[in-house]
């Protein structure tokens, strides 16, 4: 790939326009325009049994108020300091405890919430709260108020934590950032929980009804409905040889995807499954909300268990498998890379 050093005349020639802002192409040609895809990004995995330790330690040494948002970031580890766990994604695992409240703020970055660990914390987005249940996909669309608590439910409290998915790093390409703190702590609600529900998750919608923007308005897609389709499906032998029983999230307005920077989908594999390997260019993060397998990543074995955090970068080819019947939750900027005309998958057969 490189080429050998320049000549001494050359790296002169090199040093002496560097002064002036320029740099000669010839150099980096091949790395700016590789043959193909060629992330600096690495296959990596959280198991939950050694994060949840440093999540609970987080949780005495600061609140989620003094924190605005108590996070421990997934950062790939050939991106240190970058906060990004693809060159365009962020992920984090989020903790909120009984009684505390994430204050209300809102940015242009759009962010999902799957639900890991524990039940009855809220987000409320636009004066709307939903109740937080394991496998539950939440959207907080871009620019739209939101903040979280946690109150319980059923009259139990429990720490929650979730998975943070955002566009951070595209938005910080763009440099097209800008966020707003709002003087409530919490927002105001203004509709009764299960409202969007009702609205749009019934494939109806209100006969009026338009959209005002590209985010779906059904913010909470319950892991209790998604399962049952799974499940479904599967009896129904609807099995892919690379995917297993794979769906992919959708606005119901639009058939399109939920959010206009991020793809979200759901996989079933059951026990004993062994994927074909497959490879696209929209690297993915995986969070596992049942059963334990493996993904093997260019040859790298990933055991994964429940809870469990990975992720597989772009055009690098993995294999899932199954040891116990499982579902994955994942995500990526595939409806970006639609948009731009540049996605390419492939279903190999090797
Ligand atoms: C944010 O607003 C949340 O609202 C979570 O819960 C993670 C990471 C970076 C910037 C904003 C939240 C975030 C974030």
């Amino acid at each position: 790939m490189t080429a050998s050093p320049p000549s001494t005349a050359r790296q002169a020639f090199y040093d002496e326009i560097r002064k002036f802002s320029m740099t000669p192409l010839w150099e980096s040609l091949s790395t700016l325009v590789p043959h193909t895809p060629n992330s600096p990004c690495v296959p990596a995995r959280w198991r939950w049994d050694d994060v949840l330790p440093f999540i609970e330690q987080a949780g005495t040494l600061i609140s989620a108020e003094e924190a605005v948002r108590r996070v421990l970031v997934l950062e790939n580890p050939a991106l240190p300091g970058k906060a990004s766990i693809t060159q365009s994604l962020y992920a984090g695992l989020q903790l909120i405890l009984p009684g505390e409240v994430a204050p209300a703020h809102r940015h242009v970055q759009s962010a999902l919430r799957f639900i890991v660990h524990g039940r009855g914390a809220y987000t409320a987005v636009d004066g709307e709260r939903t109740t937080m249940l394991p496998g539950d996909f939440i959207i907080t669309p871009g620019w739209t108020w939101h903040d979280h608590g946690n109150e319980g439910v059923d009259g139990q409290s429990e720490p929650v934590v979730w998975l943070d998915g955002l566009d951070i790093p595209m938005i910080r390409f763009f440099d097209a950032g800008f966020e707003e703190k709002s003087a409530a702590l919490s927002q105001r609600v203004s509709r009764p929980e299960g409202n969007a529900l009702a609205r749009y998750g019934h494939n109806l919608l209100p006969v009026d009804y338009q959209p005002t923007s590209p985010t779906s308005p059904l913010f909470n897609y319950p892991y209790a409905r998604t399962r049952e389709v799974l499940e479904r499906l599967y009896r129904d032998h609807e099995l892919d040889a690379w995917h297993g029983v794979k769906l992919r999230y959708v606005n119901p307005v639009t058939g399109g995807w939920p959010m206009p920077t991020l793809a979200t989908f759901m996989q079933f594999l059951p026990a004993g499954f062994a994927g074909k390997p497959f490879r696209s260019t929209d690297g993915a993060v995986y969070s596992v909300v049942e059963g334990r397998g493996r993904v093997i990543v260019d040859g790298q074995s990933m055991a994964f268990g429940p809870k469990d955090h990975f992720v597989v970068p772009s055009w690098k080819t993995f294999t899932l498998h199954a040891d116990e019947d499982a579902v994955l939750f994942s995500f990526s900027d595939r409806p970006v890379q639609s948009a731009l005309n540049i996605l390419r998958e492939e279903k190999l057969d090797a």
